[in-house]
């Protein structure tokens, strides 16, 4: 590995011992580009892996609110603007009581990559509170984001930073938001939400756009490799918006999803969840309860549940994490190998250990696809967003659609062609890494240094 590489990635282990997922992330993503920092020696006298680490700001905020019990209760909120070489900053929103910095900044670093790989001028930003939305009414809900945005619209803009969703956060926070936003500042500027309800300047298609664009790179690499989809069986962990957009479009392509997973357990269903419009739309209703259960699907479908466990030992042609961060660890990632998957596809953010990872690089047979490249669709069409806020136009359904496909085919070609011009072959995490890595490195470069 490159020396510069290396000695960034060991300072960053060391400085930041306390921050293991955002370590972590690090390590993936500079490991990959080594080969661009060779070519590339004015690099390191300009620190520019140094400067890429640090966030160009990140801060934290009182987010005070009172329950439907009359009782005060505190938060804390966040927002890491991670880096703004090629746009403003752009990056969901989580609400789920894990929430800490290290899992902010790891979030903010893919974010900068994956937004640069849509080829949309956004830079990378995440956000989010430790609040547990689980249980919670809906007033509650409502007061909580209306605090949450008190504490933090001085901050965003359309021109500045630009929320979205994430997971703990849809439709209904961002109303909820945009809402208090409008009330404070005074104006009309939607855009500085994305993931917005129509009536306010929201974008066909993005509810659906992260798990659409997961298939459609699907669709990308099982052309690579001369083969279908109809008929392939496929694994995802997760029942949330990503998961349903997969499974709507999977059965658009005849492909069968037969697992979902909760943090109770996962359901495999023989038929595909992906059989019938009433499973798929159940999906929505489970999400909605407020009951992070999965069990109901198997419940009312009559299909097999499997409590506190992941779907991982299923024997399916496809994995698709789309749950959360190290969702798949080494022992695993084993499992998979031994029963014979053939295509791992990242859709949540590091849902792979790296040892995890790199041990199901290793397997010649099985093609892995990286998260930063599979879900981009869901950023980008909220970068399609942002372009219909400013034009003060709607697209329709079609024309968002055309274009989340294409962006996922560049996705999927500038990855390859990337990995391909370092001699890599078919790697397309370090493709993704590379293609993302080198025009905000080229924009940080051209900045002058700050
Ligand atoms: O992880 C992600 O890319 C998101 N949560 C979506 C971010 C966005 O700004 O649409």
């Amino acid at each position: 590995m490159n020396a510069y590489v290396q000695r960034v990635i060991e300072e960053t282990k060391k400085k930041h011992a306390n921050e293991p997922e955002f370590v972590q992330t690090v390590e993936e993503v500079f490991s990959s580009i080594s080969p661009v920092v060779d070519a590339h020696p004015e690099y390191e006298k300009a620190d520019l892996l140094g400067r890429m680490v640090e966030p160009e700001r990140i801060f934290t905020f009182r987010v005070v609110w009172v329950d439907d019990q009359g009782q005060t209760r505190t938060n804390i909120g966040y927002r890491c603007q991670f880096n703004g070489a090629i746009g403003p900053y752009k990056g969901g929103i989580r609400f789920q009581p894990n929430v800490n910095l290290s899992i902010m900044k790891f979030l903010g670093f893919e974010q900068t990559f994956k937004n640069s790989l849509t080829g949309l001028p956004m830079g990378g930003a995440k956000g989010g509170s430790d609040f547990d939305p689980a249980g919670k009414s809906d007033a509650e809900i409502m007061r909580f984001c209306q605090s949450f945005i008190s504490a933090l619209y001085r901050y965003i803009g359309p021109d500045i930073d630009v929320p979205a969703g994430d997971m703990g956060v849809g439709g209904r926070e961002i109303g909820y938001m945009y809402g208090q936003y409008r009330r404070l500042k005074g104006v009309f500027e939607n855009g500085v939400f994305t993931g917005k309800g129509l009536t306010y300047g929201g974008s066909l298609i993005r509810p659906e756009a992260t798990g659409y664009g997961a298939m459609y790179y699907l669709l990308e690499v099982l052309n690579h490799q001369g083969e279908s989809i109809e008929g392939k069986t496929i694994a995802i962990s997760g029942f949330g918006n990503v998961a349903w957009g997969i499974c709507k479009k999977a059965m658009e392509l005849g492909a069968k999803v037969v697992t979902l997973s909760g943090p109770d357990g996962y359901i495999y269903d023989e038929d595909g969840v992906s059989s019938s419009e009433e499973k798929v739309n159940f999906m929505l209703e489970m999400r909605a309860s407020g009951r992070n259960r999965v069990q109901d699907y198997a419940d009312k479908f009559g299909c097999k549940f499997v409590p506190n466990a992941k779907p991982w030992g299923e024997k399916v042609d496809i994995i698709m994490p789309a749950a959360m961060q190290n969702d798949v660890n080494l022992d695993s990632a084993k499992v998979i190998a031994a029963n014979g998957v053939k295509y791992y596809i990242e859709v949540a953010n590091m849902p792979t250990t790296n040892e995890a990872l790199a041990y199901l690089m290793e397997q010649k047979d099985i093609v892995v696809a990286p998260s930063k490249a599979v879900n981009a669709g869901g950023v980008g069409v909220s970068g399609l967003e942002m372009s219909q806020n400013s034009e003060r136009l709607v697209w329709t359904a079609e024309e968002v659609d055309a274009q989340l496909k294409k962006m996922m085919q560049n996705i999927h070609k500038a990855s390859a062609d990337a990995a391909e011009e370092y001699g890599l072959g078919y790697n397309l995490v370090a493709g993704a890494n590379i293609a993302g890595f080198k025009k905000v490195a080229q924009a940080m470069m051209e900045q002058g240094i700050f």
